[in-house]
């Protein structure tokens, strides 16, 4: 045999066992870098009668999962009676189901909460199909891209703007001014992947940017926005301006960039609101405050004042339209 050609087969055969490398069923997998799992012969038809369960885990205690599966997605579909692919929050068999997936259309990510992940795939004695392909990683949440701002004005951008954002990705941008400030908040560009097609009741349920006047996840709610939908002029009011950007593991526009500036609201110089303004000491004259009526002259509505040493102001009627007012 030409020597070119055992090459070229030997060649060929170390490719085929490279292609089926991770066509094993089931094992222990510990995360050193991103890698697929399938079930076996994918993507061909898996066999029948297989029970594999694989358990992957991530090196940190502190590190979490993602898992993504293809979209060449074919499980026989019979309510996931026969065949079907399941995945578990936890080490075994014990753990949180996540869910239990067959049919063709293949399921979303999947987030551990801690770090560790259980699969288990069953099929039994006759019909089959492609089977499935579950890329995993170390799902990166980002205390890297997170950044708080105290300065008077500045720029916030989504990473890598104006370069498509990472997937996957948790960021937190908060603003901090002094007190009894605004913020102005403007976008200049902004583009995250849309969801043109939500169901009822949700939306933008891919990537997302999320804005509060205040803590995230506490203070009052702006919005949620994606695709082309810019959130415009967003004025705080708390002093504190908290921006959330969350991107799944698939589809990246190239995000947005925001200016801002912090506005000190001018009061007067000495003014401090805890000085008294003078229903106590007297500087409010008495024709100053005025009443709906009074009761008779011992009742009279410079009685209002604080710490008056004798009995208060009361009205002529016992009504619920009865006023009192301190004029400037
Ligand atoms: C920003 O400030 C908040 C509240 O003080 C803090 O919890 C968070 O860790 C800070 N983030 C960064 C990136 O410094
Ligand atoms: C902030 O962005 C707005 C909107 O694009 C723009 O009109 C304004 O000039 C920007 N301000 C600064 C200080 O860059
Ligand atoms: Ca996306």
């Amino acid at each position: 045999m030409h020597c070119g050609l055992v090459f070229i087969l030997f060649m060929g055969i170390l490719l085929v066992v490279k292609a089926f490398k991770n066509d094993k069923c089931g094992g222990n997998i510990r995360i050193s870098a991103a890698s697929y799992l399938t079930s076996p012969g994918y993507p061909m038809s898996y066999p029948p009668s297989q029970r594999c369960t694989w358990v992957i885990s991530a090196p940190g205690p502190h590190q979490r999962i993602l898992i993504n599966f293809n979209p060449h997605f074919d499980l026989e579909d019979r309510e996931c009676k026969y065949d079907y692919v399941e995945v578990r929050d936890g080490v075994d068999e014990s753990g949180q189901l996540v869910g239990k997936y067959c049919g063709k259309i293949a399921p979303s990510p999947v987030v551990s909460s801690g770090n560790q992940l259980f699969i288990k795939f069953v099929s039994d004695y006759e019909t089959h199909g492609a089977g499935f392909s579950i890329r995993y990683e170390i799902f990166k949440t980002g205390p890297e891209c997170s950044r708080n701002f105290t300065s008077n004005s500045g720029v916030i951008k989504s990473p890598g703007f104006p370069e498509k954002y990472p997937n996957n990705l948790d960021c937190t941008f908060m603003i901090f001014a002094p007190k009894m400030s605004e913020i102005i908040l403007e976008f200049e560009s902004f583009e995250l992947e849309p969801d043109p097609t939500p169901p009822s009741g949700v939306f933008c349920r891919y990537d997302r940017l999320e804005i509060w006047d205040g803590f995230p996840g506490v203070g009052p709610y702006v919005g949620r926005y994606c695709g082309q939908n810019t959130p415009g002029r967003i004025i705080s009011y708390t002093g504190i301006l908290a921006l959330t950007i969350n991107t799944d593991s698939a589809i990246a526009k190239e995000g947005f960039s925001a200016n801002f500036t912090v506005i000190e609201r001018t009061v007067p110089e000495d003014f401090d609101c805890s000085d008294p303004l003078g229903m106590e000491s007297g500087e409010i004259t008495s024709d100053q405050i005025i009443a709906s009526s009074q009761y008779n002259p011992s009742w009279s509505p410079e009685r209002s004042r604080l710490n008056y040493y004798e009995n208060a102001w009361t009205p002529a009627e016992d009504s619920n339209k009865e006023w009192i007012q301190v004029l400037p």
